[in-house]
């Protein structure tokens, strides 16, 4: 990887649009894999963001500066990581960020790694309601249910759209995969979810087997 080897990871810390467009652009055109800018860049560059976030080096409006840096940079890689793929089969899957959560950049990653393995994606975008997510995977008669969280206060409501799906005749039997931050394999079977993801690369995986 050329561009100056940490200038991708500094833009992310900085909130600076101008300067990740341009690094990312500079990469793709030398002819680096969007998956490897993805993993050896961008997703460290935001690890950083978090740290520094915990320990109170940064706050929310720098953070929120970093994520609309991240959130560029993912848009510029995204037609390329899509292209990289190959398309399997049309499974419709739902996704959403949990009721009373506005983290949605996981959530996104997550999205376009699936598109990109051929399934139709159908978005529900952050602080979805568990009703929400049941009439949508109904109409679409979606195979799987993806709920993302970043809060260990929302991961809880999770549990509530777990509850809602298995307490439906017609859609109890509806996969559910979870992911985000705080939760783990060991809360997914606590709450009756299908499965857990840590990472959007592992989520593909996971869909697919949950689709077999
Ligand atoms: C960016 C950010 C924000 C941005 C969000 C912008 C956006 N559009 O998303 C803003 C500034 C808005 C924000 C707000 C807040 N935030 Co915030 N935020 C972060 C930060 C720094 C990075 C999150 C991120 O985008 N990571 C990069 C992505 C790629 O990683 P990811 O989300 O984990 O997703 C990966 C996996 O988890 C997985 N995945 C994600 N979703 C799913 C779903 C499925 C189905 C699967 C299988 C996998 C999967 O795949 C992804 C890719 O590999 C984290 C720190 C951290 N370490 O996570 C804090 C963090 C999550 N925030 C935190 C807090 C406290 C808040 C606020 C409450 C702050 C406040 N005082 O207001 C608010 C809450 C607002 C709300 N109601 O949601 C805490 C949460 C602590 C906790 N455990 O509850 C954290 C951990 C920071 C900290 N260390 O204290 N935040």
């Amino acid at each position: 990887m050329s561009v100056s080897d940490n200038s991708i990871q500094q833009a992310i810390l900085l909130g600076n649009v101008d300067s990740i467009s341009k690094s990312v652009n500079q990469l793709l055109h030398e002819g680096v894999a969007a998956q490897s800018i993805l993993d050896d860049q961008l997703l460290s560059g935001m690890a950083i963001v978090g740290e520094r976030f915990k320990r109170n080096e940064m706050f929310l409006p720098q953070v929120l500066m970093s994520a609309q840096a991240m959130q560029t940079a993912i848009d510029l890689l995204k037609p390329h990581l899509l292209k990289d793929s190959t398309a399997l089969k049309q499974q419709t899957v739902v996704i959403g960020t949990v009721k009373g959560d506005m983290h949605d950049i996981g959530k996104n990653l997550v999205r376009i790694m699936l598109i990109g393995a051929g399934f139709e994606v159908i978005d529900l975008g952050v602080n979805v309601p568990a009703q929400r997510f049941l009439e949508t995977a109904a109409h679409h008669r979606a195979s799987v249910v993806c709920l993302s969280a970043l809060l260990s206060s929302t991961m809880n409501n999770m549990k509530e759209v777990v509850d809602c799906f298995r307490g439906d005749p017609d859609l109890r039997q509806t996969k559910i995969l979870i992911g985000g931050a705080p939760v783990s394999r060991e809360f997914s079977k606590a709450i009756g979810a299908d499965g857990y993801a840590p990472t959007a690369t592992d989520a593909v995986e996971k869909v697919q087997l949950l689709c077999q």
